[in-house]
């Protein structure tokens, strides 16, 4: 399904929306019991994902395959070197990334604070991956009826999970280049010929303090962005005027599509704030290179017989890409 073709006019619109309670707080609990215990031991939880993407990659080379997300890391590497420009009340903008500014400074004081009473989420603001594969209870809730019952209505009838990543921010997150907060990206994800949507799960209530969304609706008129590079001049005043910031209670869910603008706030309070990101696509999309007409989009790209996704040599998100909703479709994904 085209976004055209999406019969809730409002997110054909505005490419993103928010549904409200679609998590029950006792599932919400037991994903975060489990999230806590996961965090308890999180280098562990890392090294062992970190050890079956090595294994699995390394049992499906692609020699010559390229590295399509070396330019962006390189960039990554480079920002601190630019300085920061204010470029709206609000937002501030380093080389070609824009990112919403912090509304107060934070006192080194304040933060130790924060971190002294040993939880380990106070400190850490990134990601944990693959939940889904390796936890029943996130298993469970990345398929929750609910949730196909959207991506049916937003995505197509069709639908996988191909990833899904925790994302936290420690209590008063102040980390550099953007001093806690995300910058303005697009998902892109144009290693699927189809669209693709994220539905963001809040585990903790996401409040305007603590990093909230910050969205600017598809009809504000933009195209389409290499994930952050926005370009030297970023993101046009007018655009940024029209951002929309989303608050959520636990078990309310942010959708968006792959091509809508946003970023995260930094977190000025002093608890942290998590929430789980799931990635979805049609079923009947290929896996391939679909940023541009090349000849041979799927050339680096295959499904192995255990059900890998291979792209570039490297497993593809998750290992088990399970069937939210519909049916399997013959050479999709
Ligand atoms: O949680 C965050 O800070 C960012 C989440 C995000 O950008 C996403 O899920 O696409």
């Amino acid at each position: 399904m085209e976004l055209h073709e999406v019969a809730d006019r409002e997110f054909a619109r505005m490419g993103f929306t928010v549904v409200r309670g679609a998590l029950t707080p006792s599932e919400v609990e037991e994903l975060h019991g489990r999230a806590d215990a996961i965090m308890a031991g999180r280098d562990a939880y890392e090294r062992r994902h970190a050890a079956e993407l090595e294994r699995i990659s390394a049992a499906h080379p692609m020699p010559d395959a390229p590295d399509p997300v070396a330019h962006l890391l390189d960039h990554q590497r480079r920002l601190p070197e630019y300085p920061e420009v204010e470029v709206s009340p609000r937002h501030l903008r380093r080389h070609n990334r824009v990112y919403p500014k912090r509304r107060r400074p934070v006192a080194p004081a304040e933060r130790e604070a924060a971190a002294a009473n040993g939880n380990p989420w106070a400190t850490f603001t990134g990601q944990v991956h693959a939940l889904a594969d390796y936890e029943d209870a996130f298993a469970r809730a990345a398929v929750h009826p609910r949730i196909a019952e959207v991506l049916q209505a937003v995505l197509a009838p069709d639908v996988k999970l191909w990833f899904d990543h925790i994302f936290t921010k420690g209590a008063l997150n102040d980390d550099p280049p953007y001093r806690g907060a995300n910058r303005f990206h697009q998902d892109g994800f144009f290693q699927f010929d189809r669209r693709s949507v994220t539905c963001w799960i809040a585990l903790d209530a996401v409040t305007e303090e603590n990093g909230p969304f910050h969205y600017i609706p598809l009809d504000a008129g933009y195209g389409r962005f290499d994930f952050d590079d926005l370009g030297p001049e970023g993101l046009s005043r007018e655009l940024l005027d029209a951002e929309e910031i989303v608050t959520l209670q636990p078990g309310d869910v942010a959708v968006h599509d792959r091509w809508v603008l946003h970023a995260t706030g930094p977190n000025e309070s002093a608890a942290p704030r998590c929430g789980w990101a799931l990635h979805y696509t049609d079923a009947r999309a290929r896996l391939g290179e679909f940023d541009r007409p090349i000849a041979d989009a799927t050339r680096f790209a295959k499904v192995t017989a255990e059900g890998y996704h291979i792209r570039n040599g490297k497993l593809s998100g998750n290992r088990k890409w399970p069937l939210v909703c519909g049916q399997a479709v013959p050479g999709g994904i």
